[in-house]
């Protein structure tokens, strides 16, 4: 390992190996720190029995080079798992991005040495490189939430977490399963479980909007039109609210439309799966009688799929508007609820005491488990940042200076953390977008911007105080506007104890969000300070 380089890189997802590629290509010299012991971020942890992209496949893709077309196929609509990680490898092993990687290394602290404007970067490995720039590539659901439970320590049987799934296999076949969580991990997972157990429990605190995927081959003629232009497909995509071509969508408000219509709009929606029926009208997010009309609409989807009506009505998510936490794409979700092996039991009203040495004890009895899953989400955005233990100028921490909330300018740069650039930090449109594109434009913003420091003899950008703070207002308004804000979603951090309640994304759309960062750039960096 080098003592010193120009940009150390800090995770090996999509993020972190577009970053060594363009590194490379401008001559800069790159190190990379990667915690698993191979590339694919989300994708190597996230291996849990179901796990598929819900962006389609042909869109989940890389734009910055046609080469990667070659000798690559998806095989479905949307992807599993095993076949976007090999996606991930079939890019490193095109363009060779692994050389300049230790893998199975922690980064543990990022100290800023003002007098040497440089970055000292340390690992969990005893390993110290000196940088000139820091870049953090730690994905935005990287840290899964540790298991919240009493009794634990206690249980006999096994537990896994989906998110840091185990890459030996999980042996599932005729045991007893437990699933605490219906997010988007357990929504994908308890169709599979349920098929592979003797007896799967689903223990759910909060129900969630959950929409059919409609997954399958991938659709020719839409291939055929990716791969006949493929930069400008994804030069589109970028122009777009959620960096993917939206096929449904009437551009209408959902209350101008009569009953009959915005019902077929709706089972337009709900036939072509994705997120369209978010979409499909221009209002769901914000007007909260268009947004009823649409949870309106997936209760009675999940009365005729599940039989038991008690089940069903327990399955139904009435607490939060429909999409303000993450909608799920589903194979076979609600139908899962009707087989015989599978039991619903709802922990609001009778919450888990404890894990027991057999299973897991709630207010109302003791359910015995060979297995536990928890699918209980992550410290989503800051939770990875705040791990790396940053500290900025005048030895001030990232975790005191966000203290009450993250702060940051674009999500890109932080006031106070010179030459410190995030992918996908706070107040970017991160998860609201399709990753690909916003990892893409990041990390060619970055690229880009550590390019024109050198190219003009700079040695230091850093993000202004006042600037970061306008960027905040604009986008805590953005996120006021719409119904977002009133779920206890990870969203909001609120599915953390103790995490402070903000909106921790850009609503205004990739394609504004975008826009907006060419503006800043074209006008001299407007908000950063560079030396
Ligand atoms: O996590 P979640 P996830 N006791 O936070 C429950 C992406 N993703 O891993 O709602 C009992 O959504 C919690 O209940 P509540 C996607 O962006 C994408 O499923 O807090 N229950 C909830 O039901 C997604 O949004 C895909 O009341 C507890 C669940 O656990 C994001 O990752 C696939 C609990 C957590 O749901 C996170 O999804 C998978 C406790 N102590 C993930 N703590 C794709 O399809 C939490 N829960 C691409």
């Amino acid at each position: 390992m080098p003592p010193s380089v120009d940009v150390v890189v800090v995770g090996a997802g999509f993020a972190g190996l577009y970053a060594h590629y363009r590194f490379r290509e401008l001559g800069l010299t790159a190190f990379g720190f990667e915690a698993a012991p191979e590339i694919g971020g989300t994708w190597f942890w996230n291996r849990y029995p179901g796990a598929r992209c819900d962006v389609e496949s042909l869109d989940y893709a890389y734009s910055f080079a046609p080469e990667v077309l070659d000798g690559w196929r998806w095989s479905e609509r949307f992807a599993t798992q095993p076949e976007i990680l090999q996606y991930a490898n079939h890019v490193a092993d095109r363009f060779d991005l692994r050389r300049e990687i230790a893998f199975e290394t922690r980064v543990t602290s990022a100290d800023l040495d003002e007098s040497a404007n440089e970055w000292l970067v340390r690992t969990d490995r005893g390993d110290t490189v000196r940088c000139r720039y820091l870049m953090t590539a730690v994905g935005s659901l990287s840290l899964p939430k540790p298991p919240e439970i009493d009794g634990l320590d206690d249980y006999r049987g096994r537990w896994v977490q989906t998110g840091a799934w185990p890459r030996e296999p999980v042996d599932v076949a005729g045991k007893r399963v437990a699933v605490i969580g219906t997010g988007s991990s357990g929504i994908q997972s308890i169709p599979i479980l349920a098929e592979q157990a003797a007896h799967l429990t689903v223990f759910q605190r909060t129900p969630n909007f959950s929409v059919p995927a409609h997954n399958g081959p991938v659709d020719p003629a839409y291939e055929a039109e990716v791969r006949a232009d493929h930069a400008a497909h994804h030069k589109r995509n970028r122009r777009t609210k959620g960096g993917v071509p939206s096929r449904i969508n009437t551009g209408l408000p959902a209350m101008s439309v009569s009953e009959e219509e915005r019902r077929a709009r709706f089972e337009e929606a709900w036939g072509f799966g994705t997120f369209s029926l978010q979409s499909v009208f221009s209002d769901i997010s914000s007007n909260p009688d268009s947004n009823a009309a649409a949870a309106a609409f997936v209760h009675e989807k999940i009365r005729s799929v599940v039989k038991d009506p008690a089940t069903a009505e327990t399955l139904m998510p009435k607490s939060f508007p429909f999409g303000t936490k993450r909608l799920c794409l589903d194979t076979g979700y609600y139908a899962t609820f009707n087989r015989d092996n599978v039991d619903l039991v709802d922990i609001r009203e009778t919450p888990i005491e404890r894990i027991t040495a057999d299973g897991i004890r709630t207010t109302e009895q003791e359910y015995p488990f060979d297995l536990i899953v928890f699918a209980t989400g992550f410290d989503a955005v800051t939770g990875p940042l705040l791990a790396l233990n940053i500290t900025g100028v005048n030895g001030v921490t990232l975790r005191e200076a966000w203290a009450d909330g993250p702060q940051s300018y674009l999500g890109l740069m932080i006031a106070g953390f010179p030459n410190l650039f995030t992918v996908n930090g706070p107040s970017s449109p991160s998860v609201l977008a399709n990753m690909l594109q916003t990892i893409e434009h990041h990390v060619d913003w970055i690229a880009d911007t550590i390019d024109h420091l050198e190219k003009n003899g700079l040695t230091r950008i850093e993000a202004d105080a006042d600037a970061q703070v306008a960027w905040a207002h604009e986008v805590a308004n953005m996120a006021e506007k719409t119904l977002y804000t009133k779920a206890n979603s990870w969203y909001m951090g609120a599915n953390v104890p103790g995490k402070p309640r903000v909106f921790l994304m850009y609503i205004g759309g990739l394609d504004r969000y975008v826009e907006r960062v060419e503006s800043i750039v074209a006008d001299d960096y407007a908000g950063f300070t560079l030396s």
